[in-house]
């Protein structure tokens, strides 16, 4: 089998950089492209770069952005690659209800930007084109569970402008015969999560305030509800939508639901704390009852350690979804193989590590300043 390339677009995100092993293991020759930054921004991808006897030789990285059309088009003609991967987004949900015009550069038009690119090269019978789609596309939910014929009702900036990156895939699919498709992901986390996203805000936050180097955990609604898996079994997913004979688009999700506030409960039980919630609506506080083992010397019982911010409440919310991933499973045989509750151990004891480290620097008399905008 001739060595296939591939072209990533947010590979120094979490799933880029997962995706990026995923496939040097398998082969490939890696390119990705990488934002200029003020400060490295290639944490989650430098343990690729650094191995240049083995994955270095067969990992490249470009300077680029999803924003601008020359520089997209001059490196897929560089790289000529079989299979090209957007992962690349401006991904934050409430951070679109900021930025809603950029969101919708990078997220709808980066998409048509590169399929466009691909087309104008000449190499749709070569490249095979992946477009990270997202539950977010259901928004206000048309049926329970979500499957790929489930209406979609989208609900911010964000959502919307995926809106417009899952149709013009489909689009270039059906009007050029390209092999694009979507995978229609629901929520994938894992110790490389971005620390403003939920699930790492908290076990970031949860592990930090064991080791007393914050004290209260500021969410916002702990009713909504999420269907979250590993971005592990998820980027092995994104590859073998690829390897079909025809292209098609897969709704990727484990089809079991949490609330945020269950998600805090079960972190903090991995650091052998209890809590308990009191109180309702913007009054509800997360309350220590017990404290098991020595992984929270600095937590006791009656502590406050969760309070609501309504700062964090979103102008539109998606409070529930849960993903029906039967297609996935029936045609690719797909099934993801990591728990929420191994997932959840595995992010507790990366944050705890790293909050372990910063009390030591604190006890011996350096002041670590954390980052906390989230
Ligand atoms: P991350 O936020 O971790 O990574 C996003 C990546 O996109 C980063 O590499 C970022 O670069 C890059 N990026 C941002 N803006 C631009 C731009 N203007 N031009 C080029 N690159 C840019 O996201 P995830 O890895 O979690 O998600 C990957 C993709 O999957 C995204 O498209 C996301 O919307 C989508 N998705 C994610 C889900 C999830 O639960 N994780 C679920 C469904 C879909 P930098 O490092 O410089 O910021
Ligand atoms: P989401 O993920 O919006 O689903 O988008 P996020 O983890 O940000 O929020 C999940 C849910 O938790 C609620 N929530 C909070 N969220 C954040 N970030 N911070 C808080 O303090 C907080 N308190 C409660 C949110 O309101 C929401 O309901 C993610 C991104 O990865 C998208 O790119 C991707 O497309 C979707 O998942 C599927």
């Amino acid at each position: 089998m001739t060595q296939k390339t591939a072209l990533i677009t947010g590979i120094t995100g979490q799933d880029g950089s997962y995706l990026a092993e995923f496939l040097l293991e398998k082969g490939y020759i890696v390119h990705g492209i990488k934002r200029r930054a003020s400060l490295f921004n290639t944490q989650r991808v430098d343990h690729m770069l650094q191995n240049p006897q083995d994955a270095g030789s067969r990992f490249h990285l470009h300077y680029g952005d999803l924003t601008d059309t020359s520089n997209l088009t001059r490196v897929i003609a560089e790289v000529q690659p079989n299979e090209v991967y957007n992962l690349g987004a401006q991904s934050h949900v409430a951070v679109s209800f900021e930025a809603p015009e950029y969101t919708a550069d990078v997220d709808a038009l980066g998409a048509l930007r590169l399929l466009e690119a691909i087309r104008f090269l000449g190499l749709q019978d070569k490249t095979r084109y992946y477009q990270a789609s997202t539950s977010e596309l259901y928004g206000l939910v048309q049926e329970i569970p979500q499957r790929e014929t489930t209406p979609f009702y989208p609900r911010s900036p964000y959502g919307v402008a995926k809106l417009y990156a899952y149709w013009i895939t489909v689009n270039y699919r059906e009007s050029y015969g390209m092999y694009a498709c979507n995978g229609i992901l629901f929520n994938h986390e894992s110790p490389r999560r971005g620390e403003t996203f939920v699930t790492r805000k908290i076990t970031r936050g949860l592990a930090n305030i064991a080791q007393g180097l914050e004290k209260t955990l500021y969410m916002g609604n702990l009713d909504a509800l999420r269907d979250w898996g590993h971005a592990k079994d998820y980027v092995r997913m994104q590859w073998m939508m690829l390897q079909q004979e025809k292209p098609q688009d897969f709704v990727i999700a484990t089809g079991v639901q949490y609330s945020v506030r269950q998600f805090i409960e079960m972190a903090a039980r991995e650091l052998g704390v209890m809590v308990a919630f009191e109180g309702s609506g913007a009054e509800e506080k997360g309350v220590v009852v017990k404290v098991e083992g020595d992984m929270a010397p600095a937590l006791k019982p009656g502590d406050v350690i969760v309070t609501i911010d309504p700062r964090y409440f979103r102008p539109a919310e998606v409070e529930t979804l849960l993903g029906d991933p039967t297609k996935a499973k029936d045609e690719l045989g797909w099934i993801p193989g990591i728990t929420l509750r191994d997932m959840v151990a595995e992010m507790v004891a990366s944050d705890l590590s790293t909050a372990k480290q910063h009390a030591l620097l604190r006890t011996h008399g350096y002041d670590i300043a954390l980052s906390c905008e989230n």
